[in-house]
């Protein structure tokens, strides 16, 4: 099994290292693909440095910020273009412990897409407060009632995709950015009716570097979300596809 595990990175550089070097630990088999957009932090050059001290890792530059989604677009598309079996989504941040990887990967023979769930049994959040964990929890309710998904934790980042699952998926029908992103994907395998298995995580909030979470990004995942589940419902009445 051919594994790639790819790292969307915007102003990182405070924690990728340690990320990386947790990975290489953590799961020596897997290779490494950084999707930098032009950081002005400079993670793009330091990127390039370990690319060039360790062959399994590998990065692609990017212009200018476009958003998380479209940055794994970019990425899914270099790894489709090579022979890997599985394609792995982790932020740089320390977020997604590269010592849980194993779990997402070892649940991947017997599904399609495996999210490292903090909303299962098992899965927890380390420092965030209350009403972080709220949003997060109410924005994964709402999109699972109105996207009628069985998924507990459906804006989660931690993730790995079989191949096939991929290639079945339309990417360049793929817009939207942020949390989004990881809704828009979840209900496109959803609807393809492959198979979602969660494994606990235990999440843990960056302690280095800025983030990215924006109220914009929150707007774009809510109003996807509504749109979505009143056009399946109103495709459902009218008899569409
Ligand atoms: N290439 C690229 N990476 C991005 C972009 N936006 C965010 N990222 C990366 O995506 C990952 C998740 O972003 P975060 O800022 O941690 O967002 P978050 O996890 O929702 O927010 P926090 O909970 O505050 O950490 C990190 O590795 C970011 O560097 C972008 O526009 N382009
Ligand atoms: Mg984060």
């Amino acid at each position: 099994m051919r594994v790639v595990t790819i790292i969307p990175t915007y102003n990182e550089i405070e924690s990728l290292p340690l990320t990386l070097a947790r990975l290489r630990a953590a799961v020596p088999a897997s290779d490494v693909l950084i999707v930098d957009d032009n950081s002005p932090d400079g993670t793009g050059d330091l990127a390039d440095r370990a690319a060039a001290a360790d062959d399994q890792v590998h990065v692609l530059h990017r212009t200018g910020k476009e958003g998380l989604g479209a940055a794994y677009i970019a990425g899914f598309r270099w790894a489709l273009e090579r022979d890997y079996d599985v394609l792995v989504e982790m932020d740089a941040d320390g977020s997604h412990r590269p010592e849980q990887l194993q779990d997402l990967l070892d649940a991947v023979d017997r599904a399609d897409l495996v999210i490292g769930s903090r909303w299962v049994q098992g899965g927890s959040v380390v420092n965030w407060p209350a009403h972080r964990k709220l949003l997060s929890r109410a924005g994964s309710t709402y999109s699972r009632f109105m996207l009628g998904l069985p998924v507990r934790d459906i804006t989660a980042g931690f993730r790995a995709f079989r191949r096939s699952t991929l290639e079945a998926l339309d990417l360049s029908a793929v817009e939207s950015v942020g949390y989004g992103f990881q809704v828009d994907m979840t209900f496109r395998v959803a609807r393809l009716g492959l198979t979602i298995v969660e494994v606990p995580i235990t999440f843990v909030e960056r302690e280095l570097g800025a983030s990215k979470m924006s109220g914009n990004i929150v707007f774009e995942a809510v109003g996807n979300v509504t749109r979505w589940g009143l056009g399946a419902r109103w495709n459902k009445l009218t008899g569409r596809p």
